[in-house]
C-alpha cells in the first residue's frame, strides 16, 4: 500500500511510522510512506503557504498553488511505485463521517493521498478540482488535519492482509460483525476483589464461545442499541440467545 501525506508538519507522523503494528509495516516494506511538505512548493523568500481569507474575517487560509503542486507531486510517486488507484482524500469536519465499513472500502484501494489542512482550512478551488473524498473522523474540532489523518491511515494499516495474522484479531474485531468486543481478563485470577468469571478457565471451549458471544450481544445492547438493530446473526448466534431468553425465563 502507497500513503502520501501532504503536510506542514512531517515529524508528527512517527507516530505511526515509528511505533507498533504500522511501524513495523513500514519497516517490513508492505506500507510505503512519504510525507510532502507544501512549503518546499512555495514561492519567493518567504515560502508563504498561507494567506488571509478574502471577505475578510479572523485566521488565514491555505493557499490553492503550493498544494496543487504537492498533490502532483505525491502522484508522481504513486505512479513510480506502480499504484493506479490512489484517492486524494481531505481531513476535515466536512467530510463524511469515517466507519469501519469506510475503512474496508480504503484497504482495497493501491494507496492514497491524504490532505492535512491546517488553519481555517484549504483554498475550495483546490478541493474542487484535486480532492476525491473529504472524510471526517467525528463531530469536534481539531487544529490540523494531521491527527484525523493518522487516525485514517491506522486504521487501514491493521486491516491489510500482510500486517496482522488471523490469529492477531481483526476478524474478530468489534464492529467488524456490527458488535462490541467482550471483557478480556489476564493473570492474576485475582485482583482487587474481583475474580475471573469461573466459565474462561473452564477449558470448554465452546461454552467460551457462547459466553462471549452473549457477552458481546448483551453490552451491545446496553451501550449502542443502535448497532444492535443492523447486526446479522449467524444461526449458532440465533440459538444461544435462544437458550439464553429460555433460561431466564425459569
Ligand atoms: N475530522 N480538522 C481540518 C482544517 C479545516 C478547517 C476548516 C476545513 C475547514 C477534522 C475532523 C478536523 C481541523 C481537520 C480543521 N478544514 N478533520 N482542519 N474532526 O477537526 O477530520
Amino acid at each position: 500500500m502507497f500513503f502520501a501525506v501532504i503536510t506542514l508538519f512531517p515529524e508528527m507522523f512517527e507516530a505511526i511510522t515509528a511505533y507498533g503494528i504500522s511501524g513495523r509495516a513500514v519497516k517490513r516494506d508492505i506500507l510505503q510512506f512519504s510525507c510532502i511538505n507544501p512549503r518546499d512548493f512555495a514561492e519567493g523568500n518567504y515560502k508563504r503557504v498561507d494567506e488571509r481569507p478574502f471577505g475578510g474575517g479572523p485566521g488565514m487560509v491555505m493557499m490553492a498553488e503550493p498544494l496543487s503542486q504537492a498533490i502532483n507531486h505525491a502522484r508522481k510517486l504513486a505512479m513510480q511505485a506502480g499504484c493506479v488507484h490512489v484517492p486524494v482524500v481531505y481531513m476535515s469536519p466536512q467530510g463524511n463521517t469515517l466507519n469501519e465499513s469506510a475503512v474496508q472500502q480504503f484497504v482495497e484501494y493501491d494507496g492514497l493521498i491524504v490532505l492535512c489542512g491546517r488553519y481555517e482550512g484549504v483554498d475550495e478551488r483546490l478541493i474542487q478540482r484535486y480532492v476525491d473524498q473529504e472524510w471526517s473522523i467525528g463531530d469536534y474540532v481539531l487544529s490540523g488535519g494531521e491527527l484525523p489523518a493518522m487516525v485514517l491511515m491506522d486504521s487501514i494499516i491493521r486491516k491489510l492482509p500482510e500486517v496482522m495474522s488471523d490469529e492477531q484479531s481483526v476478524v474478530q474485531d468489534s464492529f467488524v460483525d456490527g458488535l462490541l468486543d467482550c471483557p478480556q481478563y489476564t493473570r492474576p485470577d485475582h485482583f482487587e476483589g474481583l475474580n475471573v468469571p469461573e466459565i474462561l478457565k473452564s477449558g470448554h471451549h465452546a461454552n467460551i464461545e457462547k459466553w462471549r458471544f452473549l457477552q458481546r450481544y448483551q453490552r451491545t445492547l446496553e451501550r449502542r442499541p443502535e448497532l444492535v438493530d443492523k447486526v446479522e446473526l449467524t444461526k449458532q448466534q440465533k440459538k444461544w440467545l435462544k437458550d439464553e431468553r429460555g433460561s431466564n425465563n425459569h
